[in-house]
């Protein structure tokens, strides 16, 4: 994989640099991403599943399907991209990852500055009372309930819902006030998670696109990398490092 002498530069001198990591990263880490040729939602329909509508209408079917995302979750490690974004704060004043992605997997890297714009898959709460059950769910006895009768749910964004308010800003002020901007491993269809591209590129920031494939926003992108995450994001550190201590 050939990394541009510039895209280099560029992370080099950088003083903020958001990471901007969706599906595709955790994919080689074994969970599965939702679109392109091996994701999830050529099997089942996202608007089956998730929306609040389809829980209400069939919650056990919702459940199942998180109950089994969460094991495959529960039994994956981070994998080199999600450790490499973590490595970089030590040599970067300030790192920040904004994600779509509901499964821990950068808190677990290391990294610190990590705004979680669709929910985290450990909580769950009453749809009817708001309490959060933060406890492993039991669904032995069906669908879990809360103590005021209401139906327990996962704590993530689907869609039709808002995004957390708090996170959401705080994405768009990372955004807009970073030097570097990388997008790793989304189809960038899903908004609004999907426009945040658009305001780093506006506020003049340098986009590094890392997929597998092309996507809908490559050609934002200052650098568009097809490859693995990875793999890239490794080899991408150690030519920063040997940039770094050459200056
Ligand atoms: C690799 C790799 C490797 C593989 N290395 N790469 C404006 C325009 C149009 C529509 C809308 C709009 N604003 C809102 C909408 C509606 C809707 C939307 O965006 N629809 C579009 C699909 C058309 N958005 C919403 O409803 C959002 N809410 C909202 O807007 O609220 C305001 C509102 C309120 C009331 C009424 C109306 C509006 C909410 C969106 C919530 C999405 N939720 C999900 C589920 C989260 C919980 C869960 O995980 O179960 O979030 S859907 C799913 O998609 C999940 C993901 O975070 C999200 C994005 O997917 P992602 O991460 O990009 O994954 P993939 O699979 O698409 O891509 C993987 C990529 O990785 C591929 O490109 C591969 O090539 C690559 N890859 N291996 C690097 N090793
Ligand atoms: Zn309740």
């Amino acid at each position: 994989m050939e990394i541009s002498k510039e895209t280099i530069d560029r992370i080099s001198t950088a003083k903020t640099i958001v990471f901007f990591t969706e599906a595709g990263i955790s994919a080689e880490s074994g969970i599965p991403v939702f679109r392109g040729k091996d994701g999830i939602w050529n099997k089942l329909k996202p608007e089956e599943l998730a929306n609040f509508n389809a829980f209400l209408k069939n919650p056990e079917m919702v459940w199942e399907w998180y109950n089994h995302r969460k094991k495959i979750i529960h039994d994956s490690k981070p994998n080199s991209a999600h450790l490499t974004i973590a490595k970089l704060q030590n040599f970067f004043q300030n790192v920040i990852v904004i994600t779509q992605n509901i499964d821990n997997l950068h808190r677990r890297a290391g990294s610190k500055i990590i705004y979680e714009l669709h929910g985290n898959i450990e909580r769950n709460y009453c749809v009817k009372c708001h309490t959060f059950y933060n406890q492993e769910i039991d669904l032995s006895h069906g669908v879990p309930k809360c103590e005021c009768g209401g139906l327990i749910r996962p704590d993530v964004v689907w869609f039709g819902e808002y995004l957390p308010e708090d996170q959401l800003n705080a994405a768009e002020r990372a955004a807009e006030n970073c030097d570097v901007f990388f997008i790793i491993g989304t189809s960038g269809v899903v908004y609004p998670a999907a426009s945040l591209i658009y305001t780093a590129k506006e506020n003049k920031a340098y986009l590094i696109e890392i997929n597998i494939e092309s996507t809908e926003i490559s050609y934002l992108a200052d650098e568009s990398l097809i490859g693995k995450a990875g793999e890239i994001l490794p080899e991408m550190l150690e030519k920063i490092k040997s940039k770094i201590g050459s200056t």
